[in-house]
């Protein structure tokens, strides 16, 4: 397969520095080589360029803390992704996990999605559902509020990323949930949006979870999965901004990543939320390489 690696190293979104690095910590975790050995045709397309703070002006408009250079990197983002042919596997590496709305907005119209002849499945692997609008946010911090913004509620000039597409909540799936704010909660049963929590991962176990996600799936054009580094166990990922006990374990992260590869559905994806100042030894992106790598077909026989 053709793998195009686009970086978005932002942190303008998160609570705390230094997510804006993940990109490069990935890099340096070999993750083109560990690619490049499977066999895959891989291309690193750099990064799209992102201001970082110390030359901005901190302010909130209309609750939402740097909107108007996260939308203009997402925009960037949605263009450089949107603009890859559809034999591409675009692999796009956070940042924050507000850098999505570039790349499933970018994914949706990559595949035709949104003009009518199409839709996008979105599983989003996270501790968190993001699902906040400026209106129900207890931060303001933009990474608690992409699922919302791409399903078309909050802030229009957010919204309008997809160009008139929004993503249908009957086709997100999230998995790994285990921290909701209360009014983000209500927003989510109202939308119908499925969230797998670690009590269904518990309970269920992965594998009936994939099922239920692909048969949820059937009939979109593609699938993008967006991975936050903070759904797997802090144990396993301690370098993330906001570490939540009782994560998926090495083996769920992988499992589900093997699963998924085995659909041969899945046509995109994001590592996001990588902090390689809370990190030890770049632990967290060699774990999330080999999350990308079993995604990409890695087995161990
Ligand atoms: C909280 C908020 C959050 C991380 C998303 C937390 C959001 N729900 N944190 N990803 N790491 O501020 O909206
Ligand atoms: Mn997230
Ligand atoms: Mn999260
Ligand atoms: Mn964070």
């Amino acid at each position: 397969m053709k793998v195009s690696i686009l970086g978005i190293p932002m942190d303008l979104g998160a609570g705390r520095r230094g997510v804006d690095m993940g990109a490069s910590a990935l890099r340096n975790a070999q993750l083109s080589r560990t690619l490049r050995d499977l066999g895959h045709d891989v291309t690193d397309l750099g990064d799209v360029p992102v201001p970082i703070p110390e030359t901005l002006d901190k302010h909130a408009s209309g609750g939402l803390v740097f909107l108007e250079p996260i939308l203009d990197a997402c925009r960037l983002t949605a263009d450089r992704v949107a603009a890859l042919p559809r034999d591409v596997f675009p692999l796009t590496l956070g940042g924050d996990h507000s850098v999505s709305m570039g790349t499933v907005a970018g994914n949706a119209r990559r595949l035709g999605a949104g003009t009518g002849t199409g839709r996008l499945g979105v599983i989003w692997v996270d501790a968190h559902t993001d699902y906040n609008t400026p209106d129900s946010s207890p931060s303001g911090n933009i990474h608690g509020m992409p699922v919302a913004h791409l399903t078309g509620l909050g802030d229009s000039r957010l919204t309008g990323l997809g160009d008139g597409w929004t993503l249908r909540p009957e086709d997100i799936t999230m998995i790994g949930i285990r921290s909701v704010d209360t009014r983000e909660r209500d927003a989510l049963r109202e939308a119908g949006i499925r969230a797998y929590t670690m009590k269904d991962v518990d309970q269920l176990g992965i594998t009936r979870i994939v099922d239920r996600t692909l048969e949820q799936l059937d009939g979109v054009s593609g699938i993008h999965v967006s991975f936050d580094a903070d759904a797997l166990d802090p144990g396993v990922c301690p370098g993330v901004g906001t570490p939540v006990p009782g994560g998926l374990t090495y083996r769920e992260g992988h499992l589900l990543m093997e699963l998924l590869s085995d659909s041969h559905r899945i046509t995109s994806m994001d590592i996001v939320e990588v902090n390689p100042i809370l990190d030890t030894r770049n632990q967290t992106a060699e774990v999330m390489v080999g999350m990308a790598a079993s995604l990409l077909g890695q087995r161990i026989l």
